[in-house]
């Protein structure tokens, strides 16, 4: 069974997909419903306010929204609607991702965005998922199983390197 909302992953350019990707990837694998969207906060900024505007009550529960350089999109998409907006600031241009990171996280008090790491596409979609299964029992129920699972992958690997220091 899904989760009852839906993600929205919006980026400010097609440019960004590659990175962008892997958020899919992760919402898909724990079937959350999700749309992906191109629109730019500079480039087509009523579309995407609009889009913003409408989130709720087109049944989507979170946003999360990549852009880079002057990555001003998830501030735009936070600035129309109470739903919580997860900025992915993209890597590249002249400061290499710094500047979206700024652009992104630096928001003025009462409007926030929850910025991840410059490409961090798939902890945004983590978070994303997190903030959904506080509503949501069967997802908050597979986001336990995969801690435990991720756990048990480091365990495995800990062992393992600890009896090659052995060996040596
Ligand atoms: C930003 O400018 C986009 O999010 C993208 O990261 C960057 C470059 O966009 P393109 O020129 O590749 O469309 O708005």
């Amino acid at each position: 069974m899904q989760t009852e909302k839906k993600a929205a992953i919006i980026m400010g350019s097609d440019s960004d997909w590659p990175v962008l990707k892997a958020a899919a990837v992760q919402l898909k694998r724990w079937e959350i419903p999700f749309e992906v969207r191109v629109m730019s906060a500079h480039r087509m900024p009523e579309a995407a306010a609009a889009f913003a505007r409408g989130a709720a009550e087109n049944g989507f529960g979170v946003l999360i929204a990549a852009a880079g350089m002057a990555a001003h999109l998830a501030g735009a998409l936070a600035a129309n609607t109470t739903l919580p907006v997860i900025g992915v600031p993209i890597k590249g241009g002249a400061a290499d991702g710094l500047d979206a990171l700024l652009s992104t996280v630096q928001m003025p008090g009462g409007i926030p965005v929850a910025t991840v790491a410059v490409n961090g596409a798939k902890n945004a979609a983590v978070l994303a998922a997190q903030m959904l299964a506080l509503a949501d029992e069967r997802l908050a129920a597979v986001l336990r199983a995969d801690r435990e699972a991720m756990a048990k992958t480091i365990a495995e690997k800990d062992a393992a390197i600890r009896a090659e220091a052995a060996a040596l």
